[in-house]
């Protein structure tokens, strides 16, 4: 069960953020409105929400949850592997101390972005992406072995279509994972359940399971029918604006 999220509100320079979309730019005043809809499901999901003030050195800060990673009893402070975003942890280690006593550091050479692990219950996936090189998920691996994690590592450089491993699959169970056409093959999700994303709908593959419900994105009906009929409760949410800054659903917070 998850207890606390933290987020961080998106600052007016939001829109100087990284991003791949190559459309209009993100809206402000929707941005806000979206994050603070975002921030209400969590609380109704039964999360008491800590809301930091925006970060405007970091324009992509609020995409809170690569900044760490949380396990039962320690927190994994990221080391982002975009340059812009190295010194958005910085904000994050005084909020985790209030809640961790035992925190790591990713370190240099390592990188790691949050986004690019995937828990499911005691395992973890760790995506070897753009952003996370092979030393920060072996080192991430090491911290969360001590903590009685088992994890495996997913390499995802070959593929273009999503930046972070969480962008194309989500635990929602213990043993079944949502999962985008292009990693269902993937020896790694061997043994679980794996409810398939057309790639139509591949940005729902980013939900996320939040106590008795899952987070989804609006506008995905096969994958939400899909979910529905498995017995998930599902609690649609926009987050268009965040999409045209490649965010999703999950990275919009970190939950614990
Ligand atoms: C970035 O490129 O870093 C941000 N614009 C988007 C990060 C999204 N994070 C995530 O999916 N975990």
């Amino acid at each position: 069960m998850f207890k606390h999220a933290i987020v961080r509100r998106p600052g007016k320079n939001f829109a100087d953020g990284l991003a791949s979309f190559k459309g209009a730019p993100p809206d402000y005043e929707n941005a806000l409105g979206q994050h603070d809809a975002y921030c209400a499901a969590l609380e109704r999901c039964g999360l008491a929400v800590v809301r930091l003030e925006p970060d405007l050195e970091h324009p992509d800060s609020t995409f809170v949850e690569d900044v760490a990673v949380l396990a039962q009893n320690s927190a994994i402070i990221a080391r982002p592997g975009a340059r812009s975003r190295e010194r958005e942890v910085d904000g994050i280690r005084e909020p985790l101390k209030k809640f961790f006593q035992t925190i790591h550091e990713i370190e240099a050479p390592g990188t790691l972005d949050g986004g690019d692990i995937c828990e499911a219950e005691k395992h973890f996936f760790i995506g070897v992406s753009r952003r996370t090189n092979e030393g920060g998920a072996k080192q991430l691996a090491a911290f969360l072995a001590r903590d009685g994690y088992t994890s495996s590592l997913v390499d995802i450089r070959a593929m273009k279509s999503i930046l972070h491993l969480k962008s194309g699959v989500a635990c929602v169970d213990d043993r079944q994972l949502v999962v985008m056409e292009e990693l269902a093959a993937r020896e790694e999700f061997r043994g679980y359940e794996l409810i398939r994303v057309a790639p139509g709908e591949n940005y729902a593959a980013n939900c996320v399971r939040v106590n008795e419900h899952v987070l989804i994105p609006v506008g995905f009906p096969a994958i939400g029918g899909e979910l529905a009929r498995r017995g998930f409760r599902l609690v649609p949410l926009d987050v268009s604006e965040f999409r045209k800054m490649d965010g999703g659903l999950s990275c919009l917070s970190l939950r614990f």
